[in-house]
């Protein structure tokens, strides 16, 4: 029996990350590709910059124009879903210089909150599973969140969870895949557009200590099905 504990453990550690994101250099998943399931803020290092045509993909990721996530400003694509396969736009093609998953390195639906630095989900990030009492670094920095799996989020307006509340959720996007795989995701883009001042988010709980939860509007696609979507930051 120990000897079974063991391997599974074994097993479950060896295991890739849920996230992963085959991109190739031509439409309809032609030519060379690549394999990701990490952060990868510069590709110009995987000889493959200004590349990607398209991708073939689970979990949420974004790909970015330029170089550590739109550092600079610049365009940005998003795909989510289970096994979804995405030829990006022209405009889109052979432009992405870093890209980047949301949410759990380990499980692809579990309960995890990102706060970038930029509005939709540019530059600095800042990844919580639990209780954050201040940001660190990115304390009055947060101009856009992603939430996954099922729980609801409090952000706070102080440090310390003080000041003005409100709570945000997993509401925006439900994906299933073929195998009843779910994710589900909470996106907003942008605080201003919630009613929040920018840089104003300071402290963060797991679940809903408020009696305010905000709503982010749906985001313009350029495609959705059961099983994903996808589309345009900038
Ligand atoms: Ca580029
Ligand atoms: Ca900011």
């Amino acid at each position: 029996m120990k000897t079974f504990i063991i391997i599974s453990v074994f097993v479950l550690g060896a295991r890739a990350s849920p996230s992963l994101t085959t991109c190739y250099e031509d439409p309809n998943l032609n030519g060379y590709y690549v394999t990701f399931d990490n952060y990868a803020p510069d590709l110009y290092s995987y000889n493959f910059d200004d590349t990607i045509a398209s991708v073939h993909q689970t979990g949420m990721w974004i790909y970015y124009e330029n170089y550590q996530y739109n550092l600079s400003p610049g365009k940005a694509y998003f795909v989510h879903g289970i096994g979804v396969t995405v030829n990006f736009p022209s405009e889109y093609r052979d432009i992405t210089s870093s890209l980047r998953f949301v949410g759990s390195l380990e499980y692809l639906n579990a309960d995890t909150i990102t706060f970038y630095e930029g509005n939709s989900f540019t530059a600095a990030e800042f990844f919580a599973v639990g209780d954050n009492s201040n940001f660190g670094q990115m304390t009055g920095r947060i101009s856009s969140l992603i939430v996954t799996g099922k729980s609801y989020w409090t952000i706070f307006s102080g440090e310390g969870y003080t000041g003005d509340r409100l709570c945000v959720g997993p509401e925006t996007d439900h994906d299933v895949g073929p195998n009843g795989e779910v994710l589900d995701l909470g996106i907003y883009p942008a605080m201003t557009s919630l009613g929040i001042p920018d840089n104003s988010i300071k402290s963060v709980r797991k679940g809903c200590w408020s009696g305010r939860k905000i709503q982010a509007p749906k985001m313009k696609v350029d495609g959705r099905r059961e099983n994903g979507a996808w589309g345009r930051l900038f």
